[in-house]
Protein backbone atom coordinates (compact mmCIF):
# COMPACT_ATOMS: atom_id res chain seq x y z
CA UNK A 1 0.00 0.00 0.00
CA UNK A 2 1.35 2.88 -0.98
CA UNK A 3 1.45 5.75 1.91
CA UNK A 4 -0.81 9.20 1.96
CA UNK A 5 1.10 11.91 0.56
CA UNK A 6 4.27 10.25 -0.76
CA UNK A 7 4.23 11.47 -3.64
CA UNK A 8 3.79 8.18 -5.42
CA UNK A 9 1.87 7.26 -8.55
CA UNK A 10 0.38 4.16 -9.63
CA UNK A 11 1.92 3.18 -12.85
CA UNK A 12 -0.91 4.05 -14.44
CA UNK A 13 -1.39 7.43 -13.43
CA UNK A 14 2.02 7.79 -13.63
CA UNK A 15 1.45 11.06 -16.08
CA UNK A 16 -0.51 12.77 -13.37
CA UNK A 17 0.89 15.85 -11.18
CA UNK A 18 2.39 14.08 -7.99
CA UNK A 19 3.09 16.76 -5.77
CA UNK A 20 -0.88 17.84 -6.59
CA UNK A 21 -2.27 14.45 -5.58
CA UNK A 22 -2.97 12.76 -2.48
CA UNK A 23 -2.94 8.81 -3.02
CA UNK A 24 -5.10 6.99 -0.41
CA UNK A 25 -4.86 3.68 -2.62
CA UNK A 26 -4.11 2.36 -6.08
CA UNK A 27 -7.88 3.32 -6.99
CA UNK A 28 -8.27 6.66 -5.39
CA UNK A 29 -6.41 9.28 -5.34
CA UNK A 30 -8.10 13.04 -4.60
CA UNK A 31 -6.35 16.04 -5.39
CA UNK A 32 -4.64 18.45 -2.96
CA UNK A 33 -6.75 21.02 -1.11
CA UNK A 34 -4.78 23.92 -1.84
CA UNK A 35 -3.70 22.98 -5.48
CA UNK A 36 -7.63 23.10 -6.67
CA UNK A 37 -6.82 26.89 -6.01
CA UNK A 38 -8.89 29.06 -7.90
CA UNK A 39 -8.93 27.34 -11.36
CA UNK A 40 -11.85 27.59 -13.63
CA UNK A 41 -11.43 23.97 -14.73
CA UNK A 42 -9.33 21.41 -13.12
CA UNK A 43 -6.06 20.24 -15.54
CA UNK A 44 -6.49 16.45 -16.02
CA UNK A 45 -3.24 15.90 -14.48
CA UNK A 46 -4.79 17.01 -10.95
CA UNK A 47 -8.51 15.69 -11.84
CA UNK A 48 -8.93 12.93 -8.64
CA UNK A 49 -9.05 8.97 -9.46
CA UNK A 50 -11.55 6.48 -7.72
CA UNK A 51 -12.38 2.98 -9.51
CA UNK A 52 -14.45 0.70 -7.82
CA UNK A 53 -12.95 -2.20 -10.18
CA UNK A 54 -9.19 -1.67 -11.77
CA UNK A 55 -9.46 -0.58 -15.50
CA UNK A 56 -9.07 -2.69 -18.01
CA UNK A 57 -6.16 -2.72 -20.14
CA UNK A 58 -4.89 0.30 -22.14
CA UNK A 59 -5.65 -1.66 -25.41
CA UNK A 60 -8.84 -0.15 -25.55
CA UNK A 61 -7.24 3.24 -25.91
CA UNK A 62 -4.89 2.15 -29.29
CA UNK A 63 -7.89 2.75 -31.43
CA UNK A 64 -10.81 4.53 -29.88
CA UNK A 65 -13.11 4.57 -32.88
CA UNK A 66 -13.46 0.92 -32.90
CA UNK A 67 -14.56 0.84 -29.31
CA UNK A 68 -17.98 -0.54 -29.27
CA UNK A 69 -20.91 0.49 -27.87
CA UNK A 70 -24.47 -1.59 -27.70
CA UNK A 71 -27.45 0.79 -27.30
CA UNK A 72 -30.51 -1.08 -26.21
CA UNK A 73 -34.18 -0.37 -24.86
CA UNK A 74 -34.79 2.08 -27.76
CA UNK A 75 -37.35 1.69 -31.08
CA UNK A 76 -34.19 0.12 -33.32
CA UNK A 77 -31.40 -1.37 -30.96
CA UNK A 78 -27.85 -1.87 -32.09
CA UNK A 79 -24.17 -1.55 -31.66
CA UNK A 80 -22.45 1.51 -32.86
CA UNK A 81 -18.75 2.41 -32.75
CA UNK A 82 -17.17 5.23 -31.87
CA UNK A 83 -16.46 6.65 -35.19
CA UNK A 84 -20.40 5.80 -36.00
CA UNK A 85 -21.23 8.11 -33.07
CA UNK A 86 -18.99 10.61 -34.07
CA UNK A 87 -21.28 11.63 -37.37
CA UNK A 88 -24.13 12.27 -34.79
CA UNK A 89 -22.49 15.61 -33.62
CA UNK A 90 -21.27 17.06 -30.83
CA UNK A 91 -22.01 19.64 -27.83
CA UNK A 92 -19.41 20.90 -24.92
CA UNK A 93 -20.57 20.91 -20.94
CA UNK A 94 -18.24 22.04 -18.36
CA UNK A 95 -19.59 19.79 -15.45
CA UNK A 96 -18.28 19.02 -11.92
CA UNK A 97 -17.34 15.51 -11.12
CA UNK A 98 -17.43 14.94 -8.04
CA UNK A 99 -17.19 11.78 -5.64
CA UNK A 100 -20.40 10.24 -3.70
CA UNK A 101 -18.02 10.52 -0.67
CA UNK A 102 -16.32 13.65 -1.07
CA UNK A 103 -16.41 15.32 2.19
CA UNK A 104 -16.35 11.98 4.23
CA UNK A 105 -13.52 13.49 6.19
CA UNK A 106 -15.45 15.83 7.31
CA UNK A 107 -17.56 13.88 9.34
CA UNK A 108 -16.90 12.27 12.74
CA UNK A 109 -17.87 8.56 12.79
CA UNK A 110 -15.56 6.76 10.89
CA UNK A 111 -17.56 5.64 8.05
CA UNK A 112 -15.81 3.58 5.64
CA UNK A 113 -14.14 4.05 2.09
CA UNK A 114 -11.21 6.73 1.26
CA UNK A 115 -11.60 9.87 3.56
CA UNK A 116 -11.63 12.62 1.05
CA UNK A 117 -11.62 15.45 1.62
CA UNK A 118 -12.58 18.51 -0.62
CA UNK A 119 -10.12 16.53 -3.18
CA UNK A 120 -12.45 14.49 -4.67
CA UNK A 121 -13.99 16.71 -7.48
CA UNK A 122 -13.29 18.78 -10.29
CA UNK A 123 -14.54 20.96 -13.19
CA UNK A 124 -13.85 19.95 -16.45
CA UNK A 125 -14.99 20.34 -20.06
CA UNK A 126 -16.75 17.05 -21.48
CA UNK A 127 -17.47 16.78 -25.60
CA UNK A 128 -19.45 14.36 -26.87
CA UNK A 129 -22.91 13.47 -28.59
CA UNK A 130 -25.91 14.38 -26.96
CA UNK A 131 -27.59 10.94 -25.38
CA UNK A 132 -30.80 12.69 -27.15
CA UNK A 133 -29.68 12.96 -30.07
CA UNK A 134 -28.38 9.03 -29.81
CA UNK A 135 -32.17 8.40 -29.44
CA UNK A 136 -33.22 10.07 -31.97
CA UNK A 137 -31.27 8.18 -34.24
CA UNK A 138 -32.15 4.98 -33.08
CA UNK A 139 -36.15 5.77 -33.37
CA UNK A 140 -36.75 6.83 -29.78
CA UNK A 141 -37.25 5.46 -26.28
CA UNK A 142 -39.27 1.97 -26.12
CA UNK A 143 -42.38 1.81 -24.11
CA UNK A 144 -42.51 2.08 -20.27
CA UNK A 145 -38.92 2.66 -19.99
CA UNK A 146 -38.05 4.29 -16.33
CA UNK A 147 -34.04 4.50 -16.58
CA UNK A 148 -30.79 5.36 -18.15
CA UNK A 149 -28.72 2.79 -17.58
CA UNK A 150 -24.96 2.84 -18.62
CA UNK A 151 -22.92 -0.29 -17.84
CA UNK A 152 -18.98 0.18 -17.23
CA UNK A 153 -16.66 -1.87 -19.34
CA UNK A 154 -14.39 -3.67 -16.96
CA UNK A 155 -14.02 -7.32 -17.69
CA UNK A 156 -15.79 -9.25 -15.35
CA UNK A 157 -13.78 -12.74 -14.29
CA UNK A 158 -15.28 -15.79 -15.49
CA UNK A 159 -17.50 -17.37 -12.80
CA UNK A 160 -18.50 -14.07 -11.13
CA UNK A 161 -22.00 -13.11 -11.40
CA UNK A 162 -21.49 -9.83 -13.14
CA UNK A 163 -24.27 -8.06 -10.75
CA UNK A 164 -22.17 -8.57 -8.23
CA UNK A 165 -18.82 -6.36 -8.90
CA UNK A 166 -20.35 -5.18 -12.27
CA UNK A 167 -19.92 -0.69 -12.69
CA UNK A 168 -23.34 -0.39 -13.45
CA UNK A 169 -26.11 2.39 -12.38
CA UNK A 170 -28.62 4.10 -13.22
CA UNK A 171 -30.05 7.41 -13.43
CA UNK A 172 -33.95 8.43 -13.57
CA UNK A 173 -34.78 9.62 -17.47
CA UNK A 174 -34.88 13.12 -16.35
CA UNK A 175 -31.29 12.91 -16.57
CA UNK A 176 -31.11 12.10 -20.06
CA UNK A 177 -31.58 16.02 -21.04
CA UNK A 178 -28.12 16.66 -19.94
CA UNK A 179 -26.34 13.73 -20.81
CA UNK A 180 -24.01 13.12 -22.92
CA UNK A 181 -21.31 10.65 -24.49
CA UNK A 182 -18.18 12.11 -24.11
CA UNK A 183 -15.09 10.98 -25.91
CA UNK A 184 -12.94 14.45 -25.03
CA UNK A 185 -12.07 15.77 -21.60
CA UNK A 186 -10.77 19.05 -21.33
CA UNK A 187 -10.20 19.38 -25.59
CA UNK A 188 -8.38 16.06 -25.95
CA UNK A 189 -9.23 12.17 -26.20
CA UNK A 190 -10.37 11.33 -22.68
CA UNK A 191 -7.36 9.35 -20.54
CA UNK A 192 -8.31 5.50 -19.92
CA UNK A 193 -8.30 6.63 -16.39
CA UNK A 194 -11.18 8.76 -16.18
CA UNK A 195 -13.35 7.01 -18.90
CA UNK A 196 -11.90 6.74 -22.25
CA UNK A 197 -12.23 5.75 -25.28
CA UNK A 198 -16.12 6.37 -24.17
CA UNK A 199 -17.58 7.64 -21.45
CA UNK A 200 -21.66 8.42 -20.25
CA UNK A 201 -21.41 11.93 -18.30
CA UNK A 202 -24.48 12.79 -16.35
CA UNK A 203 -24.40 16.68 -15.49
CA UNK A 204 -25.13 17.42 -12.00
CA UNK A 205 -25.28 14.20 -10.90
CA UNK A 206 -22.73 12.42 -8.70
CA UNK A 207 -19.22 10.61 -10.04
CA UNK A 208 -20.64 7.19 -9.64
CA UNK A 209 -22.90 7.82 -12.47
CA UNK A 210 -20.75 8.69 -14.93
CA UNK A 211 -19.89 5.52 -16.03
CA UNK A 212 -16.43 4.78 -17.99
CA UNK A 213 -15.38 3.10 -20.76
CA UNK A 214 -19.08 2.96 -21.53
CA UNK A 215 -20.03 -0.34 -23.49
CA UNK A 216 -23.33 -1.02 -22.41
CA UNK A 217 -26.32 2.73 -22.59
CA UNK A 218 -29.69 0.62 -21.94
CA UNK A 219 -33.55 2.56 -21.40
CA UNK A 220 -34.57 0.24 -18.70
CA UNK A 221 -37.88 -0.43 -17.12
CA UNK A 222 -36.05 -1.27 -13.88
CA UNK A 223 -32.66 -0.54 -11.91
CA UNK A 224 -29.96 -2.04 -12.73
CA UNK A 225 -29.36 -5.30 -10.89
CA UNK A 226 -26.27 -4.66 -9.97
CA UNK A 227 -25.02 -4.18 -6.23
CA UNK A 228 -23.29 -0.43 -6.68
CA UNK A 229 -26.86 0.27 -7.66
CA UNK A 230 -29.31 -1.87 -5.53
CA UNK A 231 -27.32 -1.08 -1.97
CA UNK A 232 -24.07 0.92 -3.23
CA UNK A 233 -24.27 4.52 -2.89
CA UNK A 234 -27.33 4.69 -0.90
CA UNK A 235 -27.83 6.71 1.69
CA UNK A 236 -28.59 5.30 5.39
CA UNK A 237 -28.41 5.78 9.03
CA UNK A 238 -25.24 4.83 10.66
CA UNK A 239 -25.55 1.39 11.01
CA UNK A 240 -27.85 0.36 8.98
CA UNK A 241 -27.45 -1.71 5.79
CA UNK A 242 -28.08 -0.31 2.13
CA UNK A 243 -31.04 -1.45 0.33
CA UNK A 244 -32.96 -0.17 -2.89
CA UNK A 245 -35.42 1.71 -0.54
CA UNK A 246 -33.47 4.53 0.30
CA UNK A 247 -32.53 7.48 -1.80
CA UNK A 248 -29.69 6.75 -4.56
CA UNK A 249 -26.63 8.78 -5.37
CA UNK A 250 -28.26 10.80 -8.12
CA UNK A 251 -28.33 14.49 -7.20
CA UNK A 252 -25.63 16.66 -6.04
CA UNK A 253 -26.18 19.40 -3.86
CA UNK A 254 -25.02 22.94 -3.37
CA UNK A 255 -21.72 23.38 -1.95
CA UNK A 256 -18.31 25.25 -1.71
CA UNK A 257 -15.49 25.24 0.17
CA UNK A 258 -12.53 27.29 1.10
CA UNK A 259 -8.84 26.90 -1.09
CA UNK A 260 -6.81 29.41 0.36
CA UNK A 261 -5.21 30.65 2.79
CA UNK A 262 -5.70 27.07 4.56
CA UNK A 263 -3.22 27.78 7.42
CA UNK A 264 -1.39 30.97 7.59
CA UNK A 265 -1.80 34.55 6.32
CA UNK A 266 0.17 37.94 7.41
CA UNK A 267 -2.28 39.93 8.98
CA UNK A 268 -3.56 42.88 6.93
CA UNK A 269 -5.21 42.28 3.61
CA UNK A 270 -5.87 38.68 3.09
CA UNK A 271 -7.12 37.27 -0.11
CA UNK A 272 -9.56 34.64 0.56
CA UNK A 273 -10.03 31.82 -2.58
CA UNK A 274 -12.12 29.29 -2.83
CA UNK A 275 -14.82 27.28 -5.54
CA UNK A 276 -18.63 27.19 -5.62
CA UNK A 277 -21.40 24.43 -6.89
CA UNK A 278 -24.93 24.66 -7.33
CA UNK A 279 -25.12 20.61 -8.06
CA UNK A 280 -28.51 20.46 -10.44
CA UNK A 281 -29.03 24.03 -10.81
CA UNK A 282 -26.23 27.26 -11.15
CA UNK A 283 -24.24 28.56 -8.14
CA UNK A 284 -25.28 32.12 -7.94
CA UNK A 285 -23.89 33.58 -5.05
CA UNK A 286 -21.35 32.64 -2.05
CA UNK A 287 -20.77 34.42 1.50
CA UNK A 288 -17.41 34.05 3.36
CA UNK A 289 -17.26 34.03 7.20
CA UNK A 290 -13.91 35.04 9.24
CA UNK A 291 -15.39 34.34 12.41
CA UNK A 292 -16.49 30.95 12.35
CA UNK A 293 -20.16 31.90 10.94
CA UNK A 294 -20.68 35.20 13.20
CA UNK A 295 -20.70 37.05 9.97
CA UNK A 296 -21.30 36.92 6.92
CA UNK A 297 -19.66 38.94 3.21
CA UNK A 298 -20.65 38.20 -0.35
CA UNK A 299 -17.55 37.32 -2.43
CA UNK A 300 -17.38 37.90 -6.34
CA UNK A 301 -16.75 35.03 -8.58
CA UNK A 302 -14.08 35.08 -10.71
CA UNK A 303 -13.53 34.70 -14.41
CA UNK A 304 -16.20 33.23 -16.98
CA UNK A 305 -19.48 31.43 -16.15
CA UNK A 306 -19.18 28.06 -17.80
CA UNK A 307 -22.74 27.24 -17.40
CA UNK A 308 -24.94 25.84 -14.67
CA UNK A 309 -22.98 22.67 -13.97
CA UNK A 310 -19.64 23.76 -13.78
CA UNK A 311 -17.95 25.53 -10.82
CA UNK A 312 -17.30 29.41 -9.88
CA UNK A 313 -14.29 30.18 -8.02
CA UNK A 314 -15.21 32.97 -5.57
CA UNK A 315 -12.77 35.48 -3.99
CA UNK A 316 -12.96 37.89 -1.04
CA UNK A 317 -10.33 40.55 0.28
CA UNK A 318 -10.68 40.88 3.58
CA UNK A 319 -8.87 42.55 6.43
CA UNK A 320 -7.62 40.51 8.84
CA UNK A 321 -6.28 40.86 12.56
CA UNK A 322 -3.45 38.83 14.38
CA UNK A 323 -5.08 35.94 15.46
CA UNK A 324 -6.64 32.63 14.68
CA UNK A 325 -9.46 32.88 12.62
CA UNK A 326 -11.96 30.58 11.02
CA UNK A 327 -12.47 30.96 7.52
CA UNK A 328 -15.99 29.55 6.09
CA UNK A 329 -17.62 29.84 3.03
CA UNK A 330 -21.65 29.12 2.08
CA UNK A 331 -22.99 28.94 -1.20
CA UNK A 332 -26.98 29.31 -2.80
CA UNK A 333 -28.04 27.82 -5.82
CA UNK A 334 -30.52 28.67 -8.64
CA UNK A 335 -33.11 26.90 -7.22
CA UNK A 336 -32.36 28.84 -3.72
CA UNK A 337 -30.65 25.97 -1.85
CA UNK A 338 -28.00 27.39 0.78
CA UNK A 339 -25.82 25.17 2.09
CA UNK A 340 -26.85 24.12 5.63
CA UNK A 341 -24.70 24.21 8.70
CA UNK A 342 -24.19 21.27 9.42
CA UNK A 343 -24.92 18.03 7.78
CA UNK A 344 -26.39 15.11 9.38
CA UNK A 345 -23.77 11.61 9.50
CA UNK A 346 -24.89 8.53 6.98
CA UNK A 347 -23.62 5.54 7.33
CA UNK A 348 -21.25 5.56 3.79
CA UNK A 349 -20.39 9.32 4.43
CA UNK A 350 -21.98 10.53 1.13
CA UNK A 351 -23.04 14.04 0.27
CA UNK A 352 -21.49 16.26 3.12
CA UNK A 353 -22.16 19.51 2.35
CA UNK A 354 -22.16 21.24 5.67
CA UNK A 355 -20.36 24.65 5.54
CA UNK A 356 -19.26 24.44 9.79
CA UNK A 357 -17.20 20.92 8.16
CA UNK A 358 -15.59 22.55 5.31
CA UNK A 359 -14.42 25.36 7.28
CA UNK A 360 -10.47 26.02 8.32
CA UNK A 361 -8.62 27.90 10.91
CA UNK A 362 -6.09 29.67 9.62
CA UNK A 363 -3.49 31.37 11.91
CA UNK A 364 -2.91 35.15 11.03
CA UNK A 365 0.13 37.15 12.32
N1 LIG B 1 -17.05 3.76 -14.06
C1 LIG B 1 -16.52 2.54 -14.16
N2 LIG B 1 -16.66 1.84 -15.30
N3 LIG B 1 -15.80 1.98 -13.13
C2 LIG B 1 -15.67 2.64 -11.93
O1 LIG B 1 -15.03 2.10 -11.03
N4 LIG B 1 -16.21 4.64 -10.60
C3 LIG B 1 -17.19 5.68 -10.43
C4 LIG B 1 -17.31 6.55 -11.70
N5 LIG B 1 -17.46 5.73 -12.88
C5 LIG B 1 -16.27 3.92 -11.78
C6 LIG B 1 -16.94 4.46 -12.93
C7 LIG B 1 -16.97 6.60 -9.28
S1 LIG B 1 -17.55 6.12 -7.75
C8 LIG B 1 -16.49 7.87 -9.44
S2 LIG B 1 -16.48 8.97 -8.15
C9 LIG B 1 -16.05 8.36 -10.79
O2 LIG B 1 -16.15 7.36 -11.78
C10 LIG B 1 -14.60 8.82 -10.67
O3 LIG B 1 -14.16 9.29 -11.90
P1 LIG B 1 -12.62 9.62 -12.14
O4 LIG B 1 -12.48 9.93 -13.59
O5 LIG B 1 -12.31 10.87 -11.32
O6 LIG B 1 -11.78 8.50 -11.65
MO1 LIG B 1 -17.63 8.02 -6.47
O7 LIG B 1 -19.34 8.60 -6.51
Amino acid sequence: ALAQDSGQLPAYVAWKNADDMIVHTEETLETVRAAQGDALVTPSTDLYIRNNLPAPSDEIVADPDAWELSIEGVAQPSTVTLADLKLLGSETVVAVLQCSGNGRAFFDHEASGSPWATGAAGNVIWTGVPVRDVVEAMGGIADGMAFLTGTGGEEIPEGLPPETIQVERSVPLDAMEHAILAWHMNGEPVPLAHGGPLRLIVPGYYGVNNVKYLKRLAFTAEESPAKIQQTGYRVRPVGVAGDPSQPSMWEMSVKSWITGPLEGASAGRVRIAGLAMGGTSAATGVEVSTDGGETWQAAEFLGPDLGAFAWRPFVLIADLEAGIHTLASRATNANGDTQPEDFEPNERGYAHNGWRGHAVEVTVG
